[in-house]
């Protein structure tokens, strides 16, 4: 090999370590452009060239920009609580802070082989108390402005992590990190009012340049739901009167709904079951509980479900309809109680086909088919006029028939209109050790009080026993010492909150502290977040397209609104890259890498082998840089062949004109068709085919002898510094005595792109006869001339009568 990667590549990174080629220049100074990755959780694996194929996107467009003067920030920082860490302490005896810090150790000494222009200074830690000391600001701030709550939940809880989850943790029923079925527990808990900002973290999408994929995914997890909530009612047990209210977004069917569904575990059971039915009711409760989850994880389940005994009186026809409990209406949505109406809608089709229930069509439709007894045959879903509807037969479905019954019912005192979101307050205590203490203390006479500010950080203290206690407290709690305090208010005696941070609270916030990560009196400062704010390119898997991203703008909303920040939407730009596959010999199938799989490719091994800069262009020649693209060792060699050849071509004094020496022309132009090529590609981030125009570009050079000028081998060479800045700053100074940190980034000239020939179509009376390839600027006369020479013998013996030149395309002789 000609290329001696390995001592270039060392040569390069010793450089780079003492001297940084790009620090990030301060607050203000030029045009800025803050270019942020998606920060690691350090675990003890190491880096993953799934990491890699992100973190070379972001540096391609973080180097372009600070070629071009920008003034870049692309900061790298450690995302270092959480549960891996915490297993690792109760399995291995290791303390999570030191397992952590080894790992980060690692992780570091593994990034700097990928020559990202980090600026290290900026390098941030989630479990820093001086980092977490402002995440536990940030939720005093929170819980001051009432956005934080306690309340007994019923809460995922998975029975291996002894931990309360979030929903967005809990994968079809399990938890996300050990895949055991996750249980329902009513717990204390903290909870975020991330509701109370549903239609601001909807609206806020619009205006943002994301991948349309993402906005999707979280308008569905948003879930807006406009409907009516309708009152039925019951009398209960002591005779009186109470209210059943429902939430139905189709309220134009309500003259044929012919019960109610209630959630097993509504309030109101109890106070409506009569006495002779309770044994049975209770047994069906016990049975459903288990499989009950919170969100929406039940829905498509068989339905089961039982009489309650009761009846509710319809408002619209008061009639007396019986009510149902079962599971598969969920307590946390709408109101916890629906109106079923099996005629129009599938899932109380079946129920009421299941129990034996009436089924009664009230919208008209010829492919309605009716069975011998009047039955129908299936749920029919679509629109049209409404019938046994009392007054509103005839009106039609949507929207005249919602509107003129809500306003009916409204009316009736009956009804309100509802907005409903499938978003759920969030679930923010863990009952583990490794996370940030929540900042509140509890005092039998002053209640919750917050932790002073200047008391900040409370500080996770050393302990022996990681060990979850399994009875819903934190380890924490086991610690006398720590938790026993004085009450900042009375001074009387207090206890310390033992639940700590999902890790969430670290990553919602850390692109706020890169600016200036080691400020001391406050979390930020707001000449920064003025300058660099929003971040112009967020790169990071498709992974967090829901948690990460929704919760980072959520705390930004808040932050916002409290006065703490001047924008409300953190992230610009933002581009997920796809994962990286690859054939497991285990399972025969190109799979997401894995260890359990036996199909990881470590990046140390193949920067041994083929070196930094063939593994940073081959994860970006894999493939569309959103997609899932297949790992092929194959292709590591196409990409070491081309860097070779490369180098062999620019190396060879005989290819480089000397100084002040001109090119010929046709290289000047190829060299700015490539560039062209080379930046339009990027801009539509298609790294992948930018690589292919450069290659392009090598076998034309090659093919056809070209001498570059050294003009020309600088902008090359420029330009192959955002993909292989090792080899790219060994030939500039080798070659022509340059540091990178002194060039620009190189410019096309749209004048030069512009082919000097055309080819004109020759037409005699409009048919093709032939064509001529003649110079742009040709007068229109020679054209003329040249062109009845190509077609003399379609022209001979007649007479012409007009010549149509359209300019650069084609010349058509009339002729007689
Ligand atoms: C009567 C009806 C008739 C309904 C019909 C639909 C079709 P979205 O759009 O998701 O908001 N629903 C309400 N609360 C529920 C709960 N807690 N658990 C399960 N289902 C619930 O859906 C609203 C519809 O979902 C509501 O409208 C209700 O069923 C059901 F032809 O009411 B509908
Ligand atoms: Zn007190």
């Amino acid at each position: 090999m000609s290329y001696d990667f390995q001592n270039i590549e060392k040569k390069w990174q010793a450089q780079w370590e003492d001297c940084s080629v790009a620090t990030t220049r301060p607050t203000g100074e030029g045009k800025k452009f803050y270019c942020l990755d998606m920060f690691p959780y350090p675990s003890g694996t190491g880096l993953h060239v799934g990491h890699w194929r992100g973190y070379v996107l972001s540096d391609i467009y973080a180097r372009i920009k600070w070629l071009q003067g920008y003034n870049v920030l692309h900061p790298m920082g450690w995302d270092a609580f959480g549960l891996p860490a915490e297993n690792d302490a109760i399995k291995r005896g290791i303390h999570p802070k030191v397992s952590t810090a080894l790992n980060i150790a690692m992780f570091k000494k593994q990034l700097k082989q990928i020559a990202a222009i980090y600026d290290w200074d900026k390098e941030l830690n989630t479990t820093d108390p001086k980092y977490y000391k402002w995440t536990q600001w940030i939720f005093l701030q929170m819980y001051k402005a009432g956005l934080a709550y306690q309340a007994d939940v019923p809460i995922n809880w998975c029975p291996s992590c002894l931990t309360g989850l979030a929903n967005e943790e809990v994968i079809n029923g399990a938890c996300e990190r050990c895949d055991t079925k996750v249980e329902q527990k009513k717990i204390r808990q903290w909870m975020l009012k991330i509701t109370d900002y549903a239609q601001k973290l909807l609206d806020g999408l619009e205006e943002l340049d994301w991948p349309e994929k993402v906005k999707v995914m979280q308008k569905n997890w948003i879930g807006k739901s406009e409907g009516t909530e309708v009152i039925f009612t019951t009398t209960d047990l002591q005779g009186n009167e109470v209210a059943l209210p429902i939430y139905t977004t189709r309220v134009d069917t309500i003259f044929g709904a012919t019960f109610l569904v209630m959630s097993p575990i509504h309030d109101l059971v109890d106070s409506i079951v009569p006495a002779d039915r309770k044994d049975e009711v209770n047994a069906y409760r016990e049975l459903t509980k288990s499989t009950l989850a919170f969100g929406r994880a039940v829905g498509d389940k068989e339905k089961t479900g039982i009489f309650s005994g009761a009846y509710a009186r319809n408002p619209a026809t008061n009639e007396q309809i019986p009510i149902y409990l079962s599971a598969f209406v969920l307590m946390e949505y709408g109101t916890g109680i629906i109106m079923a109406v099996p005629g129009h809608d599938e899932r109380d089709f079946e129920f009421a086909t299941k129990f034996k229930l009436p089924k009664k069509q009230v919208i008209y439709a010829e492919e309605i088919k009716l069975d011998a007894h009047d039955n129908m045959q299936a749920a029919y879903m679509g629109d049209g006029p409404l019938i046994n509807s009392g007054p509103f037969d005839g009106l039609n479905t949507r929207p005249e028939g919602i509107q003129k019954i809500t306003d009916y019912l409204i009316k009736k005192g009956a009804a309100v209109r509802k907005i409903n979101y499938r978003l759920r307050d969030w679930v923010f205590s863990r009952q583990r050790y490794w996370g940030e203490p929540i900042p509140l203390i509890h005092c039998e006479k002053c209640g919750v009080v917050p932790v002073p500010e200047n008391q900040l950080p409370v500080e996770l203290p050393d302990i022996e026993k990681y060990q979850p206690t399994g009875t819903g407290e934190s380890p924490l709690a086991g610690i006398k010492e720590w938790v026993n305090t004085t009450c900042p208010e009375c001074k009387g005696p207090g206890r310390r909150e033992t639940n700590t941070m999902p890790q969430w609270a670290g990553s919602c916030w850390y692109f706020l502290r890169y600016p200036n990560p080691r400020l001391e009196d406050k979390p930020w400062d707001m000449k920064d977040m003025n300058y660099w704010f929003p971040v112009d390119l967020y790169i990071g898997g498709i992974e967090h397209a829901i948690l990460h991203l929704l919760y980072a703008r959520f705390y930004v909303k808040v932050l916002y609104d409290l006065g703490h920040l001047p924008f409300d939407e953190p992230f610009e730009q933002l581009f997920n890259q796809g994962m990286v596959l690859k054939y497991s010999e285990l399972t025969g199938l190109v799979e997401k890498m894995s260890k359990s799989k036996g199909n990881v490719v470590n990046p140390d091994d193949i920067i041994q082998k083929y070196g930094s800069d063939v593994l940073r262009m081959y994860v970006m020649f894999m493939g569309p840089p959103e997609l899932d693209c297949e790992w092929q060792d194959a292709g590591l060699d196409g990409i070491k062949r081309f860097l070779n050849k490369l180098w062999d071509y620019v190396t060879n004094p005989n290819n480089i004109l000397p100084e002040g020496e001109r090119e010929e022309e046709e290289v000047t132009k190829r060299l700015h068709k490539f560039l062209h090529n080379f930046q339009n590609r990027l801009d539509y981030f298609k790294p992948n085919t930018a690589i292919s125009a450069m290659m392009e570009w090598l076998n034309d050079v090659i093919a056809q002898s070209m001498k570059l000028s050294r003009s020309s081998l600088e902008q090359l060479l420029i330009s192959l510094s955002a993909m292989a800045p090792h080899m790219a700053s060994e030939l500039l100074e080798i070659l022509l005595n340059k540091q990178l940190q002194d060039c620009s980034w190189p410019v096309y000239d749209p004048v030069l792109l512009t082919e000097d020939k055309v080819t004109l179509i020759i037409q005699v009376n409009g048919k093709l006869r032939g064509n001529i390839t003649v110079s742009r600027d040709m007068q229109e006369e020679v054209i003329q001339e040249k062109a009845k020479e190509t077609v003399v013998k379609w022209l001979a013996n007649k007479e012409i009568i007009n010549i149509i030149l359209v300019k650069n395309r084609l010349i058509n002789f009339v002729v007689k």
